[in-house]
């Protein structure tokens, strides 16, 4: 890092992925990852933290663990505001995926491409790194990213300690949902964004979520209980500048604040 790292214009973008070898030694798997967005004095905990957690998921053993550091000019960061949390609980899979289409439906997507969005996920054979772009009206998968996905990052909440009680108040209180939220909101601010639907990949993780523009809605059981596959879907309007989309997925550092109590 050059000179003036530890001013207070800057940031670090901290991005740590763990891949496994595939089958045929050559295609990396997915395993975990993470992503913060934190000043100078804050980078060696969170460093420690994020491999920790690295260290310990539950998805497998890692043969590759990925670290990249980045130095963010604060001028270039953008504030946007969290989502809405809501949490809904069902006794089955099929209810909440029930429900997971009604929301949908609810935020502009169309039910032939929510179910598509379910369907794709459902039939992953092995989790992407990132989320698969859906046409809202079509279901037809307009990104060209294949077995990744578009990957969102450069991304964290404004203030960990109002963050952390906005979460307690909304009844969350653990690290994936915090992650998430962070990422629906980034993703929620883009321009020709419409709808998320995302579980996770971990085994022991069933509660997944839709998200509109103004609402996180959390639903639980998304999947049974061992299944250690998961992915994620972002709707967008047909007309979507996808260029600039995955510009702003990927690349736009963006800071998340929450509302006063
Ligand atoms: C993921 O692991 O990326 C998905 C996390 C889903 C979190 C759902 C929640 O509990 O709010």
């Amino acid at each position: 890092m050059s000179e003036n790292k530890s001013s207070p214009h800057y940031l670090f973008s901290i991005r740590m992925r763990a891949a496994a070898n595939g089958n045929s030694g050559h295609e990396r798997q997915h395993l975990s990852g993470c992503e913060r967005l934190v000043s100078y004095d804050q980078m060696t905990t969170v460093v420690q933290n994020l491999f920790q957690r690295i260290l310990t998921h539950t998805r497998g053993e890692a043969d590759n663990i990925n670290i990249q550091i980045d130095k963010i000019d604060r001028t270039t960061i953008r504030l946007i505001p969290a989502l809405k949390i809501e949490s809904l609980e069902f006794a089955s899979v099929e209810q909440a995926h029930g429900n997971t289409i009604a929301s949908l439906v609810d935020f502009g997507v169309s039910e032939i491409a929510a179910r598509k969005g379910i369907e794709l996920i459902k039939n992953l054979s092995i989790s992407m790194r990132g989320g698969m772009i859906l046409n809202t009206i079509t279901g037809e998968r307009v990104d060209s990213s294949g077995a990744r996905g578009v990957r969102l990052s450069h991304m964290d909440c404004e203030n960990e300690s109002a963050f952390l009680s906005f979460l307690a108040r909304s009844g969350v209180g653990n690290e994936k949902a915090r992650e998430a939220v962070i990422l629906a909101s980034k993703a929620a601010s883009a321009k020709d964004y419409m709808a998320e639907l995302c579980w996770s990949d971990d085994p022991y993780y069933v509660t997944g979520y839709v998200a509109s523009k103004e609402i996180y809605r959390r639903l639980s059981p998304m999947k049974l209980k061992n299944d250690n596959v998961g992915g994620r879907v972002f709707f967008v309007k047909p007309n979507a500048d996808l260029n600039d989309l995955i510009d702003f997925f990927e690349h736009q550092p963006v800071l998340v604040k929450v509302p006063r109590k």
